[in-house]
């Protein structure tokens, strides 16, 4: 399993936890960092039995974005920033979105940049009380990128997706709960442990019929209501020929728990 030293993954009973490690400068990223996790995503995609996933930060904060101390101007010319996010941060998000299992973040502590972006992609958000999501990019000179003028003014509408994105002021996970950005606040105490068990309980899912949830709710960011009535058709048979399928049908009429095996066919 890949083990980076600025990506930790462990691995759990269904599901493995990615870890930014670079806590001393608030899990910024750096390219050796992006190549990291790519490799941590890669490595939890190919193995079966990894059937969600929780992302978390070391430290205070979850993640700052940007490693910005090798953006310090210099004598060269400038950086073509375009080219970092063709590179890096694009290609983490669209990947975050489309794995086909959940993938929970658990906000510990301050998430700015685009690291606030990353942890708004993925499927359940749970921060803690004293989290903050910091759009920072505009006290920089920056447009919000990994998505976030596509996500933001969709999770929260368009005068407070502006607001966010022009004063790049913190705010609060409680705020963030009442705004519809977040799923939930939780005390900071209890945070691993609800997003360990949330984990857990996507581990013992029916892992298809989730992913296919995913992709008809990702879809329908761009469908219309023909068009998406249309998936659902599709989805559902794809759903309905699981094994999960049968064995939820079953598990609810012999009034037992379900004993998903995750698997199709
Ligand atoms: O460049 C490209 O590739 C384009 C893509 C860009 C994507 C982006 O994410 S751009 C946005 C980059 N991120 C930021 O602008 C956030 C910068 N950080 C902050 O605004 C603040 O640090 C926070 C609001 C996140 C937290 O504030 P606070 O007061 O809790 O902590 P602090 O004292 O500012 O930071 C603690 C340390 O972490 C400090 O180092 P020191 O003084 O202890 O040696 C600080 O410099 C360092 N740090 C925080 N964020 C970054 C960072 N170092 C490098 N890069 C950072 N992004």
């Amino acid at each position: 399993m890949v083990d980076h030293p600025s990506i930790l993954v462990a691995s759990r009973p269904g599901y493995r936890v990615i870890t930014f490690n670079r806590p001393q400068r608030l899990n910024a990223f750096t390219e050796e960092m992006h190549l990291g996790l790519r490799a941590a995503l890669d490595d939890a995609q190919a193995d079966p039995a990894c059937r969600a996933l929780l992302l978390t930060g070391a430290g205070r904060a979850f993640c700052a974005g940007q490693d910005l101390s090798d953006r310090v101007a210099g004598s060269g010319p400038p950086r073509d920033l375009g080219q970092s996010l063709e590179n890096f941060y694009n290609p983490l998000v669209r990947r975050l979105r489309a794995l086909p299992f959940p993938v929970v973040a658990a906000v510990n502590g301050t998430a700015a940049g685009a690291g606030a972006n990353i942890a708004l992609h993925c499927d359940i958000v749970l921060a803690a009380r004293s989290a903050k999501f910091v759009q920072a990019f505009a006290k920089i000179g920056l447009v919000p990128d990994s998505g976030g003028t596509w996500l933001l003014p969709r999770l929260v509408g368009a005068a407070r997706a502006r607001g966010l994105a022009l004063l790049a002021e913190p705010l609060s996970a409680e705020t963030a709960q009442e705004w519809g950005l977040i799923w939930k606040a939780v005390d900071d105490d209890r945070l691993m442990a609800e997003a360990e068990a949330m984990c857990l309980q996507f581990a013992k899912g029916p892992t298809i019929g989730l992913g296919l949830i995913k992709r008809a709710l990702e879809a329908a960011e761009q469908n219309g209501f023909d068009r998406q009535l249309d998936l659902e058709r599709d989805l559902q048979r794809e759903a309905g020929f699981t094994s999960d399928y049968a064995e939820g049908v079953r598990a609810f009429m012999e009034k037992r728990a379900p004993d998903f095996s995750g698997r199709g066919g």
